[in-house]
C-alpha cells in the first residue's frame, strides 16, 4: 500500500497496539562516514539546488511555484498563499541550515518545479528532548505529480539532515500517512460571515438569515482585558519563562529557548502576531496569545482573491481565563481586518473552541514523527507543538 513509506523509519500499520515495541528510537545513528556523500539521483532532465532564500529572486520563484502548486482543501476551492516575509521568517529559525532548504529545477529552463524544506528544532517526547528536523513545505509542481519525486525529495532531505546529524524529524500533513502519532481537527471562527459565504468557505446555518449570522459573530471593539498589550523585545525572557512552564504538561512539545522565542514568537508585521497580559499591579506577565498570518488563494471566485486567515499558535493562560484571552486574540484578529480565526483542537483549544462560536472545519491535520515510535496514539490535547 505505502511502497515507499514501509521502507522508513515510521510506525507501520501493522504494528500499532503493539505495546510490546519500545518507545523511542527506531534505528540507531549511523557514524557520519557512513552517510551517502553525494545527492540522490533525480530523473536526468532536472537538478537539485540549495534555495538561498536570502537572494530576492529565489524567494520569489519559491513564492511562485508554493502560491500555484501548494496545499488546496479537498474541493479546491482555496489554496494556502504563505507569503514571502513568511517564508523568510519560516526558514530561517535560530541555528537553520542552508542545506536543508532544497530546490530541483528543470536543467534547461532553469525552472523551479520542486521544493522541500527543514529547520532544526528541540522537541521534547514526554521526558526526552529531541533535536529534530521540522520538515514543511514539500510541493512538486502540478505537472509533475504521481511520478514518485516526493520520496526522492524525502530521501534527499534525509540525507542532508542525517549530515548534521540529526536523526530526528517532525512534520504535519492532511493526508494518513504510515503512522500519525495524533489527528487534530481544524476549527474556524468567522469573523466577516457575509465574505465567507459569498466564497464558498462556509454556508448559510439552518434556521439562520444574513443578518442573524452577522449579528452572531459580531465582536467588541476593543480588547477587555487590563493590562493586554502587544509583545515587545523586553518581554522575551519573562515570555520564555512563562510558555516553557506551560509546555511541560504536553506529551510532544517544543522545547524554546529564549533564542527561539525572539525568532518564533516576537511580532512580525503581517507573518506573527503575540500579545501579552501584564498586570496593572505587580507589572508580572501574566498571560499570552499569539497567531500567524496566512492567507488563502480562493480559486475562482469573481469577487475575491485571497482569504485572510489568522492561526491560532501558541497561548498560555494562568490569570486571565482562556476563553476572555482568546476572546481578545479575535477581537485583535478582527481590527485587523482577518476574515476567519483558524485553530486546532490542540493543547487546551477544546476549552474555548465551541464557547467562542468555532465550528468544526472538513480538514484533518495529522502529526507525525520519523524515527521515533510511541506505544500510542496521542490525544490532540496532549500535543503542544504547532508547525507552520
Ligand atoms: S504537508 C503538505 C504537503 N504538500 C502538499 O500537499 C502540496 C500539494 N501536493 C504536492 O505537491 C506539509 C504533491 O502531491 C506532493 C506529493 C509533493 C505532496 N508527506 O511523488 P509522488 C509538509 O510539507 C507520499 C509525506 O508520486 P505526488 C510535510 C505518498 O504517500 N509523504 O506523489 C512533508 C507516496 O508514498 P507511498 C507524502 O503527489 C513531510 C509518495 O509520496 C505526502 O506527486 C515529508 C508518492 O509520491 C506528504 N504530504 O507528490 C516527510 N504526500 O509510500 C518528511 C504524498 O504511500 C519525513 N506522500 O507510496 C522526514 C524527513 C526528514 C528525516 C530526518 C531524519
Ligand atoms: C502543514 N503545515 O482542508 C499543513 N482546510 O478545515 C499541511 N476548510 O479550510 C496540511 N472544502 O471547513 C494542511 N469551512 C491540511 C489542511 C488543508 C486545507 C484544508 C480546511 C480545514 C478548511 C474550510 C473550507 C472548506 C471549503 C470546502 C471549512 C467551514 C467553516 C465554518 C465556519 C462557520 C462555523 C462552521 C465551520
Amino acid at each position: 500500500r505505502h511502497k515507499f513509506w514501509e521502507t522508513q523509519p515510521v510506525g507501520q500499520f501493522k504494528d500499532l497496539g503493539d505495546t510490546s515495541l519500545p518507545e523511542g528510537s527506531i534505528e540507531p545513528p549511523t557514524s557520519l562516514s557512513k552517510v551517502k556523500q553525494e545527492p540522490y539521483n533525480l530523473p536526468n532532465l532536472y537538478e537539485w539546488i540549495t534555495c538561498d532564500m536570502e537572494l530576492a529572486e529565489m524567494c520569489t520563484e519559491v513564492y511562485n511555484l508554493l502560491t500555484n502548486n501548494y496545499v488546496e482543501d479537498d474541493e479546491n476551492m482555496f489554496r494556502f498563499n504563505y507569503s514571502k516575509e513568511f517564508l523568510h521568517w519560516a526558514l530561517r529559525p535560530p541555528g537553520y541550515y542552508r542545506s536543508w532548504h532544497i530546490g530541483v529545477r528543470v536543467k534547461n529552463s532553469k525552472k523551479l518545479v520542486a521544493f522541500i524544506t527543514g529547520v532544526p528544532a528541540k522537541i521534547r517526547v514526554r521526558d526526552t528532548v529531541v533535536t529534530m528536523a521540522e520538515i514543511n513545505f514539500l510541493c512538486v509542481h502540478k505537472k509533475l505529480r504521481s511520478k514518485r519525486l516526493a520520496p526522492v525529495m524525502i530521501k534527499e532531505v534525509t540525507r542532508r539532515v542525517h549530515l548534521e546529524n540529526i536523526w530526528h524529524a517532525a512534520y504535519t500533513a492532511g493526508v494518513v500517512l504510515p503512522t500519525p502519532i495524533s489527528t487534530c481537527q481544524y476549527w474556524h471562527r468567522s469573523l466577516n460571515p457575509k465574505k465567507l459565504m459569498d466564497v464558498g468557505f462556509s454556508r448559510i446555518g439552518a434556521r439562520m438569515t444574513m443578518s442573524r449570522t452577522i449579528k452572531l459573530y459580531k465582536l467588541p471593539d476593543s480588547m477587555v482585558t487590563p493590562g493586554f498589550r502587544k509583545m515587545e523585545p523586553h518581554d522575551v525572557p519573562a515570555v520564555t519563562r512563562l510558555l516553557r512552564n506551560y509546555l511541560k504538561q504536553f506529551v510532544v512539545a517544543p522545547d524554546f529557548d529564549e533564542n527561539d522565542v525572539e525568532h518564533w514568537l516576537l511580532p512580525k508585521e503581517n507573518v506573527v502576531d503575540s500579545y501579552l497580559v501584564e498586570s496593572p499591579e505587580t507589572h508580572e506577565i501574566t498571560d499570552f496569545c499569539s497567531f500567524y498570518t496566512l492567507p488563502s488563494s480562493i480559486l475562482g471566485n469573481q469577487n475575491y482573491s485571497t482569504l485572510k486567515a489568522a492561526y491560532s499558535y501558541y497561548n498560555v493562560s494562568t490569570k486571565t481565563p482562556l476563553l476572555q484571552l482568546m476572546n481578545d486574540a479575535l477581537i485583535v484578529a478582527k481590527l485587523k481586518d482577518f476574515d476567519v480565526f483558524n485553530a486546532l483542537d490542540v493543547m487546551q483549544n477544546e476549552t474555548f473552541l465551541k464557547e467562542l462560536k468555532f465550528g468544526p472545519g472538513d480538514g484533518k491535520l495529522h502529526y507525525y514523527l520519523y524515527n521515533y515510535r510511541l506505544k500510542h496514539v496521542l490525544r490532540a490535547s496532549e500535543l503542544g507543538l504547532v508547525l507552520l
